[in-house]
């Protein structure tokens, strides 16, 4: 089996999200999502409109994923894909290059962002309507 791994708030889910997962599925055949915490969400300057539970049971519903772990630290990543025997790293290219230390542990992947979605667009556009 081969286990892809990608990192997230995945709040309010949208396409682009969807988008990523999909297509990091596509480099395996099982895909864990590890989803920030909400105190983790703080560390990364980040309020969440849903709690850690109410974002993990959204993302368990799509269908790409296949288990959702918190993410807690900036720290765990390396320690995630030895833990898990995780074979793929998967990221949005917002984050390119900063991960490539994991190359020592397993494939880095970096994916173009889906244009024109985000989360802080939703939440701008709700206000304005
Ligand atoms: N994403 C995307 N296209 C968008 C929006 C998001 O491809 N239009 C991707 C991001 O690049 C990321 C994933 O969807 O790979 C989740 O995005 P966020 O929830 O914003 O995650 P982020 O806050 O970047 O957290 O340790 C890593 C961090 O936890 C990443």
């Amino acid at each position: 089996m081969k286990k892809v791994i990608t990192y997230g708030t995945f709040d309010i889910i949208h396409t682009g999200h969807i988008n990523l997962l999909q297509r990091a599925k596509e480099y395996g055949d099982y895909l864990i999502v590890a989803l920030s915490s909400d105190a983790f969400n703080a560390m990364k300057g980040k309020k969440s409109y849903y709690t850690y539970e109410q974002r993990k049971a959204i993302l368990e519903a799509v269908r790409y994923v296949d288990q959702v772990i918190p993410e807690n630290t900036w720290e765990q990543k390396a320690e995630d894909v030895e833990k898990y025997a995780v074979d793929v790293f998967v990221m949005g290219d917002d984050w390119k290059g900063k991960f490539d230390f994991l190359a020592s542990y397993c494939e880095v992947v970096y994916l173009p962002r889906t244009i024109g979605i985000s989360t802080t667009k939703i939440k701008t556009d709700l206000n304005q309507s």
